[in-house]
């Protein structure tokens, strides 16, 4: 059994966004919880099982998976015929798995150094910064048009995710520009972000 913890309008949208795109709503429980927001809104969610209270949060059979990077591999792998991602074993799958990791140690981190304005030479000697990691993206997106080249996957759906919720932090780039924005009009990412909407409305209501 599969329960997804997610939380309306954070980080836990991208698995929402995956889940439809490989259409298997129908094997993931979504179960809705607080978090702690910026504004000192929420909350941590007893009904969490996310060890810091986080989401998203994927339980299997008990076992709690956490990360996004982690939870989509778990789920492609788990459904290897969706289509959003190359198939376990082959090298393109290798080249998957590095997308997924350096989104989770490098991309998201220098992003997030960036907006808070931070610099140390330890930070720039283990992750570098968000220019070098956009002109690695950008380099990607050149042969393209998507993160793994002709095909959509779910590389698209966790590397465009910062660009999409701050576009203020999005390089000044059209090939990265026009490549979000290609991520944000696919069906299952508008779907996902209105069902989001009225989500997010039920909990400021509640
Ligand atoms: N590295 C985690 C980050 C998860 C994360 O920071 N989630 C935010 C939601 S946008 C959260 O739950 N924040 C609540 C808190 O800070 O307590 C991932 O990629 O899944």
């Amino acid at each position: 059994m599969l329960t997804l913890y997610h939380s309306p309008e954070s980080r836990s949208v991208a698995i929402l966004s995956l889940i439809e795109e490989m259409g298997i709503q129908d094997w993931v429980t979504v179960r809705t919880v607080t978090i702690p927001r910026m504004d000192g809104s929420g909350g941590c969610d007893p009904a969490n099982p996310h060890p810091e209270g986080k989401v998203p949060a994927l339980v299997h059979d008990g076992h709690v998976i956490t990360e996004r990077g982690a939870i989509i591999l778990h789920l492609t792998s788990l459904f290897p015929d969706s289509g959003m991602a190359p198939q376990v074993g082959n090298p393109d799958w290798g080249v998957f798995a590095m997308w997924m990791n350096w989104y989770q140690g490098v991309l998201e981190p220098a992003f997030i150094m960036e907006g808070a304005g931070v610099t140390h030479p330890w930070v720039t000697a283990a992750i570098r910064d968000h220019k070098t990691a956009a002109a690695r993206l950008r380099s990607a997106l050149e042969k393209g048009p998507w993160i793994m080249g002709d095909a959509f996957s779910a590389a698209d759906i966790l590397l465009h995710g910062p660009y999409a919720w701050f576009p203020e932090g999005t390089p000044d780039d059209p090939l990265i520009r026009d490549w979000v924005e290609r991520c944000k009009a696919r069906p299952a990412s508008r779907k996902v972000r209105e069902e989001d909407a009225r989500r997010m409305e039920l909990l400021r209501a509640a």
